[in-house]
């Protein structure tokens, strides 16, 4: 396994969560290619995605199926919002973008989640590179971030 991987694993361990990281086949950088790698609906795998509040770096774990609406976000964070770069990414998570998990990152950021996460008992995450994913609850994925639940779902 990758040292990412290995990083992931170990974030896991000491969250308290009893959960394996799967090792994919196939590279999967996308919440549908992952979905397809695993034989879920895209809707189950949660996405870790960065981006900026007022400059500083914010996590949104969003269900794969919806797009983020950066105005909702800035009400909830309070600040003008803008997606990360790959470099602030790598820098705030410790990871790179394709990879990037709900958990283990390099500082601790503000953290919010999208409801329809809950719409499933089980969702699966990026494992710190795009060959890697976990399985997870809801209330597990709640606990181990310490996010907020919020409704950050773009409705055109
Ligand atoms: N390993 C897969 C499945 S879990 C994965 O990490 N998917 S993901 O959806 O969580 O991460 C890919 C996301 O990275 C894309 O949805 C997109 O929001 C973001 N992304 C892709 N390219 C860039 C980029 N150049 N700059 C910032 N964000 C990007």
């Amino acid at each position: 396994m990758k040292p990412a991987a290995q990083k992931v694993q170990e974030a896991l361990v000491s969250l308290g969560l009893d959960r394996r990281l799967i090792e994919l086949p196939v590279s999967a950088k996308t919440a549908r290619q992952a979905a397809e790698a695993v034989g879920v609906s895209v809707g189950q795998i949660a996405k870790s995605l960065i981006f900026t509040a007022n400059g500083s770096p914010i996590l949104v774990i969003a269900s794969g199926d919806n797009r983020v609406d950066e105005r909702k976000l800035e009400t909830l964070a309070g600040g003008k919002v803008r997606r990360a770069d790959p470099e602030t990414v790598r820098q705030a998570t410790g990871f790179s973008i394709g990879g990037v998990p709900p958990v283990g990152h390099a500082t601790k950021l503000p953290t919010y989640i999208d409801r329809d996460l809950l719409r499933h008992p089980l969702i699966y995450a990026a494992g710190g590179v795009p060959e890697c994913l976990f399985p997870l609850s809801p209330d597990e994925l709640l606990r181990a971030t310490g996010g907020q639940l919020a409704d950050i779902k773009h409705a055109p």
